[in-house]
């Protein structure tokens, strides 16, 4: 039998959160009160470091403690504030990378009750709040930077240790030997006291696990295993030992992934409070994130930063209200709902699915983005549709749905009556009711505006090696650094013609970094026609699905394909680029129609 940390949580222990999919992030700390301003200078980077980006010294970072009294603070206020938003649950900082611990600990005096003229311990309240309301409170916990211990990680200004450190090279940073006697004397003994002092805990968030052994992060998710069973541990743990894959900061993949995943995601550009940052995405764009991140089986952790008077910024107040209104007509669109079955992104929006239970028939939901001006055509759904409808709408009314089956491909298409206004600005839901379980045929197929798309989630990877090269991860294609792999697809063709050959690749990096490998040379083959060509960048496109980075569109040439039918496409590299170490990150091939 696997024990400790071996074992990841049961499928009853994930049920709760799996289940809840929208969750509020509430960073909150000292660097609340510079809030974005260190003697008049800006600092250009993210709230909560201040402290590193200035190199503040400790003791004088510290007194920042003797003016913080957050007396507008309303526990209760907060949690109703995520309980109308439609979040199940909470993750708030418990201590972030300053070392300053928001709550009443033994271990440390540097703390809001120890240290504060406000005396009170939030986490308390919260915790109190978030029973009353049947929110799950969850913390956060900075288990390897601590910018206050001399024996942590991230601090070279205050505590030497012997390493040319700069503000920069954060991510070089390593253990120092006495680095796990700050575990032994902080980390842990605190972790205990979040597990001990305020009931049941949701999750355990860890962050940063840079250096961490493995050995160290088994530690850091035993631990919580042995106070509370059956709190989740967060991915963040480091060495893949937590119950869960944290994406990284703001990261959302283009496809589902294998196991459960999360997006942390900041409602303007930081996560703590800074007063001139007003870069507020629309409640649009931060609805369709949440639709998109579930629709890829992901939970969407929404940040607030409240200020040091201990008030959610307005402007995040106004976003989450509506998205609550959304949620409590759409809800059963989303909270314990399935991913996407067709796999890859769609341009009009995404599906969700509830199986059926023996009481309820399986539904889909298509989520639109844009509304249709024309009738809408869904292909690939094998299963009879025995009812349709809005599903804001409260009459039910039915919409006339028209099943074909195009015999010579094997096609199944659905023609969908739609009226001609969307029933809501930022995403309306259609109902599906289906005879069964969802029955998809994912091969893909050419749409009914003539266009193919070729996802790297369909694709096949040919790996020549030694089973280190390229494969489909998080909707692209992930380290493929090597010219002898290579991908290749099956579609249906269902009207033939000239169509030019765009490759999607897809930017990455961190931190608002937006990295791409561009000048690959290919060899596209398809139909009859090798088409050589180089990637480069012809185009770069906003993605609504990730706001940060954009996709990037080449165009390859042209290619007649004269038979309808299943065709295949290759795509051989004769030379791959890897300046950025991440090599040709496809995202997918797209065949647009010639007028
Ligand atoms: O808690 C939030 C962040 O503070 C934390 N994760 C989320 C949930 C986080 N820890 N580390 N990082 C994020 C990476 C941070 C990198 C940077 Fe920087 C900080 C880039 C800009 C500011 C370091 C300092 C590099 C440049 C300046």
């Amino acid at each position: 039998m696997m024990k400790g940390h071996d074992m990841k949580k049961s499928d009853e222990a994930m049920a709760w959160w799996r289940e809840a999919r929208f969750g509020l992030f509430i960073h909150w700390g000292l660097y609340a009160i510079p809030a974005g301003v260190w003697k008049g200078v800006e600092n250009p980077f993210i709230a909560e470091w201040i402290m590193k980006v200035f190199q503040i010294p400790v003791k004088e970072y510290e007194q920042l403690a003797g003016d913080f009294n957050p007396v507008k603070f309303d526990a209760e206020e907060w949690v109703r504030v995520a309980k109308e938003a439609g979040m199940k649950y909470i993750v708030i900082t418990a201590k972030h990378h300053d070392g300053f611990a928001m709550y009443d600990s033994k271990v440390s005096d540097y703390d809001i009750v120890d240290a504060t003229p406000f005396g009170r311990d939030p986490m308390k309240e919260l915790a109190e709040a978030c029973r009353k309301e049947g929110i799950r409170l969850c913390f956060y916990y900075s288990h390897v930077q601590d910018w206050h211990h001399p024996d942590a990680l991230g601090n070279p200004w205050d505590y030497p240790s012997g390493q040319e450190l700069t503000v920069y090279n954060w991510e070089e940073e390593k253990q120092k030997p006495t680095f796990p006697r700050y575990l032994e004397e902080k980390a842990k003994p605190q972790v205990r006291e979040l597990l001990t002092q305020y009931g049941p805990i949701g999750l355990l968030w860890y962050d940063t696990p840079y250096d961490m052994t493995k050995e160290q992060s088994k530690e850091m998710t035993d631990l919580v295993r042995e106070i509370q069973p059956d709190c989740i541990v967060g991915g963040r743990v480091g060495n893949e030992v937590g119950d869960y894959e944290e994406m990284d900061d703001n990261e959302i993949p283009a496809a589902a992934l294998d196991g459960d995943w999360q997006v942390p995601a900041t409602m303007n550009d930081t996560w703590g409070f800074k007063k001139n940052d007003h870069n507020w995405k629309s409640t649009q764009t931060l609805l369709r994130l949440l639709v998109d991140i579930v629709s890829k089986g992901g939970n969407f952790l929404l940040n607030v930063g409240p200020t040091a008077e201990g008030l959610i910024p307005q402007p995040s107040l106004e976003r989450l209200a509506e998205m609550g209104r959304w949620l409590e007509i759409n809800g059963e669109a989303i909270y314990g709902s399935k991913p996407n079955p067709f796999g890859s992104e769609f341009d009009w929006g995404t599906v969700t699915v509830q199986s059926p239970d023996g009481t309820n028939p399986a539904r889909m939901y298509l989520h639109f983005f844009d509304w249709p001006a024309e009738p809408f055509v869904l292909d690939g759904v094998r299963n009879k549709v025995t009812q349709a409808f809005l599903l804001a709408d409260t009459s039910r009314q039915a919409l006339n749905v028209a099943p074909e089956y195009i015999e010579n491909v094997d096609h199944h298409r659905l023609t969908i009556d739609l009226p001609a206004q969307a029933p809501d600005e930022n995403v309306s839901v259609v109902v599906l009711e289906l005879d069964g379980d969802v029955d998809i045929d994912t091969t893909p197929a050419q749409r009914a505006d003539g266009r193919i798309t070729l996802s790297a989630v369909h694709a096949d990877v040919h790996a020549a090696g030694d089973g280190t090269g390229p494969a489909r991860h998080k909707g692209v294609v992930e380290n493929w650094l090597d010219e002898k792999d290579w991908l290749s697809w099956r579609f249906k063709v269902l009207e033939p013609g000239t169509f030019d050959i765009v490759v999607v690749t897809a930017e990455g990096g961190y931190h608002g970094e937006s990295q791409w490998d561009g000048g690959h040379e290919i060899t596209l083959a398809v139909a009859d026609t090798k088409l050589a060509s180089t990637i480069n960048a012809d185009e770069r496109v906003y993605n609504p699905r990730c706001v940060y980075w954009q996709d990037v569109l080449s165009n390859v040439g042209k290619v007649t394909i004269k038979k309808a039918g299943v065709h295949t496409l290759e795509v051989r590299p004769d030379k791959i680029v890897t300046a950025w170490k991440q090599g040709f990150r496809l995202k997918s091939v797209k065949l647009v129609p010639r007028p």
